[in-house]
């Protein structure tokens, strides 16, 4: 996916400028003129050794004209859209405005002060977007490479919609066409005689067709499912092993945050709600107490209230809103980690 990044700033900043400088282009209107900058200018940009970016210049987030409401919903949902945000200080220092208005982003960001130097910014965008909390791992990792072949076992059951195949079984597709792999899609019943005349170096089955395709495969042919593909896209091996140093630190009557992003998971509030607290006083020897928040929940306000956090394993949503609390977290600096590395821990 195109990397999308913010810039933003208050009204004159010199967000526009920014992207000329950046792009190497006179692509936005540079003016001393409050409100240049109307709709979100879309630049796309090759970043050397990244790939392709798409640049969004914003109107300013202090735009009180008559117009600025309007902008100012433009600008947001641009924000919203990114996955990094280039702040651009009005300043050489930042004031109660900004700093509130970057502590509230959700997303990566960098504050930029003038003067700047183009080729070091374009360094430290490249390595933001390229760091675990940005960078999705490659689909099927280690597991497939250009020139392999990747059998996806899809079966066409009376779960299965019509007309169509569901988001992950397409996504597979997607990865391995973006490697030069080839996908063969098949039913149970055709897994043998394809595994026969397409020589797949990887089997990916419906994780409920599990057990039915596993006789069917070979030795030597590697097999997984889609869930656990998925899992392993939303998965910040880094940053979880990292939180979760801090379960030994913790004290008596400390608050642990537990973040559930469906509010419908069985199985997950099990973990959550009685699995985990068990586990960490069985650890521990004594109490901790426990937030929960699930689904769209916003994080509480104050997260430096909590000394740990621990987030589900996200099988219902996409990876952003994942990163998004992890940023959150991180910037308030609160050790997270989530339900599969914590539970590896304390079993
Ligand atoms: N002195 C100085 N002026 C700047 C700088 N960047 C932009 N400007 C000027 O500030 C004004 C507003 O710049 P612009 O990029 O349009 O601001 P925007 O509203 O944030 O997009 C223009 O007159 C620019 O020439 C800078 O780094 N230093
Ligand atoms: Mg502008």
């Amino acid at each position: 996916m195109k990397a999308k990044i913010a810039i933003v700033g208050r009204v004159n900043a010199g967000k526009s400028t920014l992207l000329n400088a950046l792009t190497g282009q006179d692509v936005a209107i540079v003016s001393p003129q409050r409100g240049t900058t109307t709709d979100p200018v879309r630049r796309a940009y090759e970043l050397l050794d990244y790939g392709a970016v798409t640049f969004i210049d914003t109107a300013g987030i202090d735009d009180n004209s008559e117009l600025g409401k309007q902008r100012m919903q433009k600008t947001a949902r641009a924000v919203e859209e990114s996955d990094l945000v280039l702040f651009v200080a009005s300043k050489s220092g930042l004031d109660s405005f900004e700093n509130n208005y970057i502590n509230a982003l959700e997303q990566p960001f960098i504050v930029v002060y003038a003067p700047y130097d183009v080729e070091q910014l374009l360094t430290q965008i490249r390595e933001t977007l390229m760091s675990e909390v940005l960078m999705p791992p490659p689909f099927y990792g280690e597991k497939l490479a250009s020139g392999d072949t990747v059998l996806l076992v899809c079966p066409i059951d009376s779960e299965a919609p019509a007309g169509r195949l569901i988001l992950p079984q397409v996504q597979a597709i997607r990865a391995a066409l973006d490697i030069h792999a080839t996908a063969v899609v098949v039913q149970v019943d055709e897994v043998e005689a394809a595994i026969e005349r397409c020589k797949p170096r990887l089997v990916v089955t419906d994780s409920q067709a599990f057990a039915e395709v596993k006789p069917l495969v070979s030795t030597g042919v590697a097999l997984t499912s889609f869930s656990i593909l998925l899992a392993h896209q939303k998965a910040l091996p880094n940053v979880y092993e990292q939180g979760l140093k801090a379960v030994d630190s913790l004290k008596r009557g400390d608050r642990v945050l537990i973040i559930e992003h469906c509010s419908h998971g069985v199985s997950c509030e099990d973990i959550g709600r009685v699995k985990i607290p068990n586990l960490l006083s069985a650890r521990l020897g004594f109490e901790v107490s426990f937030d929960i928040i699930a689904g769209r929940d916003p994080l509480p306000a104050d997260l430096t209230a909590y000394s740990f956090a621990v987030q589900c394993g996200g099988c219902m949503v996409e990876r952003t809103p994942i990163v998004r609390r992890i940023v959150k977290c991180q910037r308030a600096g609160l050790p997270i980690t989530n339900y599969g590395m914590l539970l590896k821990q304390l079993l």
